[in-house]
């Protein structure tokens, strides 16, 4: 991993959305974004370590959750822990992600799996297991910032205007897996087409047109953003296109409803291992979720960017913890 530090990001106007995919992703509309310098690749397993040594910093997923944050939850319950995928022995419903998500505790960003597992072997793979919170100490620690949501976008399509993927229209140029997917039938059939049933050296696949590695597939990236459940649309004057539009605050109407609801969520981009067609066609620039700001699991991770001076570090959010079923 030597010597792939950062990249710069020219900044220009794009494309930023799709039409074509989920609702979430509507409408595509113009943006545009000053240039700043991003990490080649996601922050990994041992760069993390570097910082926790660093700094002693404790991870969400390793604190106990306060039961004051969850009121209703047995107590006995409220234990430090993560979100581990456990792939089902047969067929299963894909309105119930119980049947492959285990809130398991212990795991961590060192006990990607639990008691028991450790990092051996991936300290060159991304670091999992962050909430939001921890991306962002993180990159403080080191003078960074996590990137916008037009900025991230803006630097997976790599200088290509439009396209489903980050490196064109078709998803397997010659026969050839350019990201860290899910083949087969998720979530029980993993057929490892790519070469990799979980995450990936930061640099099994090729970089795209900016120089950048697995910003589509291998994990999820958390962007400084908060969710909204769609894009505005372009505005009718072409000198109002956004410039380095951010939502720093929680919109109101994504609070209320189910349990966890109440907790913001920040926007994640690019897809995981765990994306595939048959039920979240997500490893593309344009795809986004929200995801609530404690939640830490094992396709989550980020990397960072550094702003040219004068640019406002992005503001702060306080989360809470939430249950995870
Ligand atoms: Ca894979
Ligand atoms: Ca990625
Ligand atoms: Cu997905």
């Amino acid at each position: 991993m030597a010597g792939r530090k950062a990249v710069w990001i020219e900044g220009g106007t794009f494309l930023m959305g799709s039409d074509e995919f989920y609702p979430e992703e509507r409408p595509a509309h113009r943006v545009a974004v000053d240039g700043f310098w991003m990490d080649a690749h996601p922050v990994t397993a041992a760069e993390f370590r570097r910082f926790v040594d660093a700094t002693g910093w404790v991870t969400v997923a390793e604190r106990p959750p306060n039961p004051a944050d969850y009121p209703g939850v047995d107590p006995s319950l409220l234990v430090p822990g993560s979100l581990v995928f456990r792939c089902p022995p047969h067929r299963v419903s894909l309105r119930d992600h119980r049947q492959w998500w285990a809130y398991v505790p212990g795991a961590c960003w060192h006990r990607p799996e639990g008691p028991g597992s450790s990092l051996t072997g991936r300290e060159d793979h991304p670091v999992t297991h962050v909430a939001w919170e921890d991306a962002e100490a993180f990159a403080r620690w080191g003078g960074k910032s996590l990137p916008t949501e037009a900025e991230w976008e803006f630097a997976a399509r790599g200088g290509l205007e439009g396209m489903r993927f980050v490196w064109g229209d078709e998803f397997a140029p010659g026969g050839r897996m350019l990201a860290n997917t899910w083949q087969g039938e998720f979530p029980w059939q993993n057929l490892a087409a790519d070469g990799f049933e979980g995450t990936s050296p930061v640099d099994a696949f090729p970089p795209n047109g900016y120089g950048l590695f697995d910003m589509p597939g291998n994990v999820w990236e958390w962007t400084a953003d908060f969710f909204t459940s769609h894009h505005s649309a372009d505005p009718v004057k072409a000198c109002c296109i956004p410039k380095n539009p951010r939502l720093t605050s929680a919109p109101r109407k994504d609070a209320g409803g189910p349990p966890g609801a109440a907790i913001p969520r920040r926007v994640v981009k690019g897809g995981s291992h765990l994306c595939a067609p048959n039920y979240c066609l997500r490893y593309r620039p344009a795809a986004r979720q929200g995801e609530s700001v404690d939640t830490s699991a094992c396709h989550i991770g980020f990397r960072c960017i550094v702003r040219p001076d004068g640019a406002a570090p992005l503001s702060r959010a306080s989360g809470t913890r939430k249950e995870h079923a």
